[in-house]
């Protein structure tokens, strides 16, 4: 048997390896029965596409960013909401494979779309990058074309902030920073660094405002469908990458930061933001909680209420 394993990342990026990673280690537990066959980004449409084709199940799994699935699965939205989750990666990373909210709850919303959630892992925290000027205050955000994932909250989040976000495919996010059509994005490091962003951006500006957040993902039925002894091979190796994966991300972030650092032909100026800063952004940020409570849950947000207790619970 051949499974299609699509990702929203091309060769030598994160998701794309954990692809490839996990295609090795199931071949190798299934003495080559299964061939699992990694898809670059692109090669089968949008993101928001491929979103479809998992639902549909023409492709079976998936690494997919909640932000693609906001106009279908309104509580995965709650991973574009701004300073939840904490700074710290290996808590943070902690919190994703344990969380009864997203392992359990939130889960069973995705089902509902054919969409199983088999684990959520970091990319890395995400930063900022702009053209003229850091990102560092509001008066910066007035206007500032933002470019972002094609997801409503992410819109709200950087409304709140006075920007003027634009909903836009990675694939052409180069051009449009080069040509102005937008001015800045949102991203972890070594995307920023390996996507080459940093070339035609002038500030990087660490803002740690949330982490990239993806998930492996199945198409329901076909997994359920699966036998016993194949669905605990699948869940097994999934289980064993988080720390694989949390390794991988964490390389690739450190590398990327030294190559944008060391790029003298591209120089990005990197700006940290104060606690100050990190409040006045927090301060809006808790707004769009609200809104995401009273206007996009569909649960009164009591998943996102689970998940800050459990986040309170490993930060306290
Ligand atoms: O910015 C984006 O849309 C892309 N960023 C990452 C880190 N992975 C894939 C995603 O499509």
């Amino acid at each position: 048997d051949t499974w299609r394993f699509v990702t929203e990342e091309v060769e030598g990026q994160v998701q794309y390896v954990y692809a490839e990673e996990f295609a090795k280690r199931i071949s190798e537990k299934t003495n080559g029965a299964i061939t699992v066959e990694p898809y670059e980004f692109g090669g089968l449409g949008s993101e928001t596409d491929q979103v479809d084709q998992l639902m549909q199940g023409t492709v079976e799994m998936a690494v997919m960013s909640p932000g693609f699935t906001g106009n279908m699965v309104d509580e995965g939205q709650l991973f574009a909401l701004q300073f939840l989750f904490p700074t710290d990666q290996a808590t943070t990373q902690e919190i994703l494979n344990n969380s009864e909210a997203l392992n359990t709850d939130l889960r069973e919303q995705y089902e509902e779309h054919s969409i199983t959630p088999l684990a959520y892992w970091s990319e890395g925290a995400m930063q900022w990058t702009s053209n003229d000027h850091p990102l560092t205050t509001l008066d910066q955000f007035e206007n500032f074309q933002m470019r972002v994932q094609t997801s409503p909250l992410i819109m709200e989040s950087y409304k709140a902030y006075g920007a003027n976000p634009q909903e836009m495919s990675w694939g052409e996010l180069y051009t449009a920073l080069d040509r102005g059509t937008v001015e800045g994005q949102e991203n972890p490091i070594f995307f920023i660094g390996d996507a080459s962003f940093h070339e035609v951006q002038d500030y990087l500006t660490m803002s740690n405002h949330n982490n990239y957040v993806a998930m492996t993902t199945v198409n329901t039925e076909w997994f359920n469908g699966l036998d016993e002894e194949l669905q605990t091979i699948v869940e097994e190796t999934v289980t064993e990458m988080q720390d694989w994966v949390f390794e991988e991300q964490k390389r690739q972030n450190e590398e990327y930061l030294q190559v944008i650092r060391e790029d003298e032909e591209n120089p990005t100026k990197i700006v940290e933001l104060s606690d100050e800063q990190v409040e006045t952004f927090r301060e809006k940020a808790m707004k769009v909680r609200e809104f995401y409570r009273n206007e996009v849950s569909t649960v009164d947000g009591a998943i996102l209420d689970k998940l800050e207790d459990e986040i309170a619970e490993h930060t306290e």
